[in-house]
């Protein structure tokens, strides 16, 4: 199958590996022009579950694509800030049969997706996999992860299972979802409750869990996500949902890694998902009519630590 992965960061890259290893033929597509140079010169580099590992991946500018370039698929892996830019500039690869894939982090995404590809080509999803990106050209990657996923189209379940499976045939772990605005809602909660603490409390997501009041701001912030998403019709098991957050506390499996979030802003000094995740609750909150003060508060905090670094 041929590939293109749109915004070749930590994730993109680890997808992009994992599918290269898999024997699909891969294109990646970055904006970064130092990234993708490092990569044209010396190939992509990766530190993958502790073994260094160089793969010689195929990569362009977003502005680089050509309109005779042809992928069946299109795996979306910007953050959400650059979506929108990304679809724009690769609309020339997206034809009228090619799938589109988008498992980034945050709530609605469907809705700048919809404007660049039709209906019937939309994949939405999430995913528990995990990337960290050292430097331009240079990734780490470990542990274990999933996808779920699951058409937009009316009728397009098989080809949704078709795409899981062959994501799967890569060591992907991809599952189809007959819910995935749920599945979307409760990974959602995951980084509401370890992407902007983290950041904050300047912890991965272990040494999170050993703070005393860990329990109580992840149990008050998965129910401000569970009355929100009620009003939209989603009935989140909010005790499962806590237990499946707070399992990211775990150092034996996740529980050392550093969520994108913190990567971003306090390794990086990049802006933040955070309006995609915590702020998207709190003006769903406000047009529901619905308190979402912690919600609010840890979105204006890492605004303020954004502006604190001088972060733009
Ligand atoms: P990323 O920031 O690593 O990559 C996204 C884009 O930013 C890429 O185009 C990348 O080249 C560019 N970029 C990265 N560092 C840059 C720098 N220093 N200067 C200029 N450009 C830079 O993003 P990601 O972590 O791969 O996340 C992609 C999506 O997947 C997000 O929605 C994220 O929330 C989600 N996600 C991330 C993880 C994770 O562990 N990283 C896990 C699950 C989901
Ligand atoms: C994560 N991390 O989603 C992934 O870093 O943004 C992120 C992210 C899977 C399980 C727990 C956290």
């Amino acid at each position: 199958m041929k590939i293109a992965i749109a915004g070749a960061g930590a994730m993109g890259s680890r997808f992009g590996l994992m599918l290269h290893q898999g024997r699909n033929e891969v294109l990646l597509i970055d904006g970064w022009a130092d990234h993708v140079q490092q990569i044209k010169e010396h190939g992509l580099k990766a530190n993958f579950n502790g073994e260094e590992v160089v793969e010689q991946l195929p990569i362009v500018l977003q502005s680089e694509v050509e309109k005779e370039d042809q992928v069946d698929l299109i795996i979306l892996f910007t953050k959400a800030m650059q979506l929108e830019k990304m679809l724009q500039d690769i609309q020339s690869l997206i034809k009228k049969d090619t799938e589109v894939l988008c498992l980034l982090n945050g709530i609605g995404h469907e809705d700048i997706i919809e404007k660049f590809v039709p209906m019937e080509n939309i994949y939405i999803g999430n995913t528990m996999w995990t990337a960290g990106l050292e430097g331009p050209g240079q990734v780490k990657l470990f542990g274990n992860g999933s996808i779920e996923l699951q058409n937009l189209g009316a009728g397009k379940e098989v080809a949704a299972k078709k795409l899981a499976d062959k994501l799967s045939e890569s060591g992907l772990n991809a599952h189809f979802s007959d819910n995935i605005h749920y599945s979307i809602y409760r990974k959602a909660c995951v980084n509401g409750t370890m992407n902007g603490l983290c950041t904050i409390l300047d912890v991965n997501m272990a040494e999170l869990g050993r703070t005393s009041t860990a329990h109580k701001m992840v149990e008050t912030i998965v129910n401000e996500f569970a009355k929100v998403a009620a009003v939209e019709n989603i009935e989140l098991d909010i005790p499962e949902v806590i237990a499946h957050c707070e399992s990211c506390f775990d150092p034996e499996t996740i529980g050392l890694h550093y969520p994108s979030m913190y990567q971003d802003l306090i390794k990086n000094h990049r802006l933040t998902e955070i309006d995609y995740i915590n702020g998207a609750i709190s003006r769903k909150g406000k047009k529901y009519d619905i308190a979402t003060p912690y919600c609010d508060f840890l979105t204006e905090l890492v605004h303020a630590k954004e502006d604190s670094l001088n972060v733009k």
